[in-house]
């Protein structure tokens, strides 16, 4: 009797040990999911690329539009986007390739380097019907 009222009891602590375990697992996997979720580190503008100040044309980012909508420069100079709106925006080539940048906020701004020619067609990332064009010389 005694001997089998140690092992029920025995097993029955052993059954809390893995339940207990298995609910702290459970917690952690759903930290690290909502975590996982929501927590997206932005890549500091300041390293994606460093531009030379020998010509840069600012676009400003106002009212849902890029502003001029349509700017020429020579192969070298850069473009800066100034966002003056109080939404994120961000500037992603319609080609898909070369340039899709981080969102960027209220007084913030995003600067590339142009240095081959051609015509960039691109749009917000987030507002697709905001649309712009650079053209290269
Ligand atoms: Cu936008």
């Amino acid at each position: 009797m005694n001997k089998k009222g140690v092992v029920r009891k025995s097993k029955k602590t052993l059954g809390n040990k893995i339940s207990i375990t298995l609910g702290i697992i459970v917690v952690l996997l759903l930290v690290w999911a909502v975590l996982h979720y929501y927590w997206q580190p932005a890549k500091p503008l300041a390293e994606q690329q460093v531009l030379t100040v020998d010509r840069m044309v600012n676009v400003e980012i106002k009212n849902l539009a890029f502003n001029p909508e349509e700017v020429t420069i020579k192969a070298g100079e850069s473009v800066v986007w100034i966002n003056n709106d109080d939404m994120p925006h961000s500037i992603v080539f319609d080609s898909g390739i070369e340039l899709s940048s981080p969102q960027f906020v209220k007084r913030e701004i995003y600067g590339h380097q142009f240095n081959e020619t051609g015509t960039y067609s691109y749009h917000c990332g987030i507002h697709r019907y905001m649309k712009g064009k650079i053209i290269v010389e």
